[in-house]
């Protein structure tokens, strides 16, 4: 349990809080408070590996902004009142409106022992499904297309298969930001093995298709027709394994009729892509026994995710490369805990242990076993069904935990208002101030990763224990809890008594027994009945975990896979084949929104930066929201290189600054969905996503929403680095990014402040007149009219408090050499007055914008270190400059630099 207590210079075996690939962290703890944390070189996940986030963890593990006690209305209060208030809430709400009025909403970072709680309460307790979670804009579209071919909601293969594949396809992943630990075991697989080959399937080039690779840069939306096109060709060309097909399957018929409408012609048009580019693929494809089709939001966020789910499942069943080392269809999950979610029933249409809501047998089964008074008989509201319910007002009180929607759904805009008007809100969060918790009634206290038990799942179907390393700070408590004693205010005592985390996981492990297990996959039945001590010792184990055998021991395969041998989990055992005509995106480009806007992920955040942001190591990666066009787009709309743009859809727009590439596809535009209102003045993506979701899942199309782009026409632009980040900024743009020592600051604005001294006093947080010109050693001051260059420095101890450069034209000033002026010492008025020069002076070179976050590389140094040391490789460029010798997340990066710097260096010789 969370309590026990925390023991200094141990190191503790735990499991990353960030994506589905589940790395083991080693936390050790020192004597003065400060954690260290290095891979777990016997966790099968990573062997060590850690990426840039999952290295900066420790980080983040300061109190800044933490969340640390009830509020209620905004003033703080005991844990009795805020129980007591949300129990009472809630059953007035039920005895007034019926149950179908109150809704949880969940997040793939709970811990399985949380989630297993919360939906117990809903699903048997409170007796409605309306419990949904932010997996439903993430892993639905999967969950959906695996019950429609398996039967259940199965993962087939592990992370093995990548390594022995001689085929991978990734397809709408950018698996080199977003798992980067499985992306550098294929990269290491690649090494070792040149023959094996990658196909990367994404409208834009990303750091993954610098692996390498075959890249099919393919039009947003248009996976169904490529996949059927294959399935066509698969047929046509004699790679039916028809025993299996036979054996194990039904449906061949329909689905390889409703793929083969269209011939090659038409799949080039609808996705883009040249005919012989098509045909590459599908002959690679035809040719390779041992192929993984690696899928993630490109495939799920989509209003044909189900049905491009099932498009690239029905190609490996038609082959039978399912369940065999090397082979299968593999969905990488986003969050750390997205498949413990659902496998306890987080979504609205499941029930706990993959027992399904719709089945009289498992629901009767559950209630019996939880010996609970009212089940839910009928799916509940999905996250963006329940979010317009709440704007509707038939939701009336309603309970988030661990998720921020007022940023991640998307009209964000519109949930936002639906939180305003909501009369009963609770929030379970650990961070204060986010755009989600100002609309909270009733703010509670959650324990953080560090200082809680429980268990996750990660994308292989691997359990691994989370653990406590950190005391519970103020009065937090662990998620479980706080539903616990909620659930027992209301009524529920018995039934959550709960001990702890491993009593929790017991009766979740049992549960999972409750049907005969030939009829289902997710058996833990070998792990159940296991003691404090035990469930504390646990090691990292992939489900099915088989009841125990007669040496005690559960019985479970290291690396097991399904469906080798069919036996799914349908009625009849056989997979089904799924007909997937292809169907246009719901929205299409119009007169007034002309382009498609894309949105995703960078390497160094995480979602809405509520962690990720106090480490100022990976804010130096990317430090404002950007967009990224194709350079015939942008002199389309007038985008000038490093201006800032407007991104506007029918629902709302945002500013970013204009990132000019030709990787990027044209007609599309890149932005990530990180920013906040806690970070940027205009800049949540999410208010301008539209909110189409798919047909089968209710999966939100966060990839494709018709905007339009203008000049966001600055007349000033600014850049400042401060020691203390402002309370209020007024300039139409800001992003604010954590530095080490204090802030970086990039401004825009429409008009230039009058006083611009003024303007920066209050910037500052410093005292009237602190500006003054003659106030010579503490501030500086340089104006040049003509240029309209505003310079401003204040001093403060030999150190430098603040400094603002303004411009007509985007600041130019290198943000990593004004950045590292926070902790630089002034002793000399030289010193101060080379910080006006705004730039490196001599002996001391700029290193350019952060590549590699965890030796603070820049690309200056890897572009100098190419031209003028001769650096050709990646391995060459880290024994000089150990750059990507750590977390290795940077080397892809690091390998485009270094083609671009040599190519450029083959053009200027050509010129010569
Ligand atoms: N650094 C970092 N890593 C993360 C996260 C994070 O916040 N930061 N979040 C985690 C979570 S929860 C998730 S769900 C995963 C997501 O992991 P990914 O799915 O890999 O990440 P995204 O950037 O959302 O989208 C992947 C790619 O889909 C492409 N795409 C867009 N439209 C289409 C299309 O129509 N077809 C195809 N084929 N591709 C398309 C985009 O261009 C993008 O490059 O990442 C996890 N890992
Ligand atoms: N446009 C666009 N939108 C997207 C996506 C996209 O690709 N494009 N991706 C979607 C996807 S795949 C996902 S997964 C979502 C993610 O979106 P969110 O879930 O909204 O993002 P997070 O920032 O991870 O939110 C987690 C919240 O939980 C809090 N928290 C952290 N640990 C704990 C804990 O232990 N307990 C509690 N109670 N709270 C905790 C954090 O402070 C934070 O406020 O975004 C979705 N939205
Ligand atoms: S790949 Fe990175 S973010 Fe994902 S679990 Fe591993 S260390 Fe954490
Ligand atoms: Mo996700």
């Amino acid at each position: 349990m969370t309590s026990k207590a925390i023991k200094v210079h141990t190191t503790t075996a735990t499991t990353c809080p960030y994506c589905g690939v589940g790395c083991g962290v080693l936390a050790t703890t020192k004597e003065d408070g400060t954690v260290s944390v290095t891979g777990d070189l016997e966790h099968p996940a990573n062997f060590g590996r850690l990426c840039s986030k999952g290295a900066a963890l420790h980080e983040t593990l300061s109190l800044e902004g933490r969340l640390l006690a009830p509020h209620l209305f905004g003033k703080m209060v005991d844990w009795e009142t805020a129980l007591e208030f949300a129990a009472s809430q809630f059953i007035d709400c039920i005895n007034t409106h019926g149950a179908e009025s109150v809704a949880f909403y969940l997040s793939g970072q709970l811990l399985t022992e949380d989630y297993y709680v919360a939906n117990k309460l809903m699903k048997g307790f409170i007796g409605t499904a309306n419990i949904d979670t932010n997996s439903r804009l993430c892993m639905a579209s999967t969950v959906a297309g695996h019950k429609r071919a398996f039967g259940t909601d199965t993962v087939p293969g592990c992370y093995e298969d990548l390594t022995c594949a001689d085929l991978i396809v990734l397809v709408g992943s950018n698996l080199a930001w977003c798992h980067p630990v499985l992306y550098q075991r294929i990269m290491a697989a690649q090494e070792s093995r040149p023959e094996m080959k990658l196909v990367v399937i994404d409208p834009r080039k990303t750091a993954t298709s610098d692996l390498d690779c075959h890249h099919l840069p393919i039009a947003p939306g248009s996976d169904v027709a490529l996949f059927n096109g294959l399935l066509s060709f698969l047929e046509k060309n004699g790679a039916v394994e028809q025993n299996y097909v036979d054996a194990h399957t039904t449906g061949v018929r329909g689905a390889c009729k409703a793929a083969g409408k269209q011939g090659l012609s038409t799949i080039a048009n609808i996705t883009g892509l040249p005919e012989q580019e098509i045909l590459q693929f599908y002959h690679s494809f035809l040719g390779t026994e041992r192929v993984v089709t690696v899928y993630s939001q490109g495939v799920n966020q989509s209003s044909s995710g189900t049905d491009k789910v099932n498009a690239i499942i029905n190609c490996h069943l038609i082959t039978g490369r399912i369940g065999k080392p090397g082979c299968g269809p593999f969905s990488v999950t986003g969050q750390p805990n997205a498949m413990g979610g659902r496998e306890v029933g987080g979504l609205s249409n499941q029930l706990a242990s993959h027992l399904s809501l719709e089945n009289l047998e498992h629901r009767n089964a559950l209630q019996k076993f939880w010996k609970a008074p009212k089940m839910a008989n009928k799916p509940g509201l999905k996250a963006v069904e329940l979010f317009e319910a709440v704007k509707a007002g038939k939701i009336k009180a309603l309970w988030i935990m661990g998720t921020n929607p007022v940023d991640s759904l998307p009209e964000a805009d519109t949930v936002r208002s639906a939180l305003e008007t909501c009369p009963f809100v609770v929030i379970s969060d650990v961070v204060l101030k986010t755009d989600t918790t100002a609309y909270a009634d009733l703010l509670l206290p959650a324990a953080a990763w560090g200082e809680k038990d429980g268990t996750v799942t990660n994308s292989e179907r691997r359990i691994s224990r989370q653990r406590a390393f950190l005391p519970l700070p103020g009065v937090t408590k662990p998620d479980w809890w706080i539903t616990s004693e909620v659930a027992k205010r209301m009524g529920f005592r018995d039934a959550f008594c709960y001990t702890g985390p491993a009593d929790i996981f017991d009766e979740y492990t049992r549960s999972t027994g409750l049907v005969q297990s030939d009829k289902r996959d997710l058996d833990l039945t070998g792990i159940s009945n296991v003691d404090e001590a035990a469930y504390d010792a646990m090691s990292p184990v992939m489900w099915p975990v088989k009841k125990r055998c007669k040496a005690g021991k559960p019985s479970f395969e290291k690396n097991y896979r399904f469906f080798a041998k069919g036996h799914f989990f349908t009625e009849d055992g056989k997979a089904r084949f799924i007909p997937t005509p292809y169907r246009k995106p719901q929205t299409s480009p119009s007169k007034e929104y002309p382009l498609i806007l894309n949105t995703g992920r960078v390497r160094d955040q995480w979602h809405t930066m509520t962690r990720t942001s106090l480490s100022a190591r990976l804010m130096a990666h990317i430090g404002e929201p950007f967009a990224e066009l194709h350079p015939e787009d942008a002199e389309n709309f007038a985008i000038e290189g490093a201006s800032l743009l407007k991104v506007t859809s029918s629902h709302g727009s945002i500013i970013a600054r204009a990132v000019i590439t030709d990787r990027q596809l044209k007609g599309s535009v890149f932005v990530p969905m990180h920013w906040t209102d806690q970070f940027t003045a205009k800049g949540r993506v999410d208010c301008v996503v539209s909110s189409q979701t798919d047909p089968v899942s209710g999966q939100p199309e966060s990839k494709f929403t018709p905007i339009a782009i203008s000049p966001f026409r600055a007349s000033w632009y600014g850049f400042a680095v401060l020691r203390e980040k402002p309370n209020s900024l007024t300039p139409e743009y800001w992003a604010a990014a954590k530095a080490k020592g204090g802030w970086s600051l990039e401004l825009a604005g429409l008009q230039k402040p009058d006083d611009c001294s003024a303007f920066a006093e209050k910037l500052f947080c410093c005292e009237d007149g602190a500006l003054n010109q003659n106030n010579n050693d503490r501030a500086l001051v340089y104006n040049d009219p003509t240029k309209g260059h505003i310079r401003i420095a204040l001093f403060e101890d030999n150190q430098l408090k603040a400094a603002l450069f303004v411009a007509c034209e985007p600041v130019t000033v290198s943000r990593i050499w004004a950045r590292d002026l926070l902790t630089m010492n002034f002793e000399t008025t030289a010193q101060r007055l080379a910080v006006l020069a705004a730039g490196p002076g001599e002996g001391q070179p700029d290193r350019g914008a952060i590549v590699c976050s965890c030796f603070s590389v820049g690309l200056n140094q890897i572009t100098n270190a190419v031209v003028k040391d001769h650096c050709q490789t990646v391995n060459e460029l880290g024994a000089m400059l150990n750059a990507g010798t750590n977390c290795g997340s940077c080397r892809p990066e690091i390998r485009r630099i270094i083609d671009e710097a040599l190519s450029s260096q083959i053009g200027q010789n050509r010129k010569c």
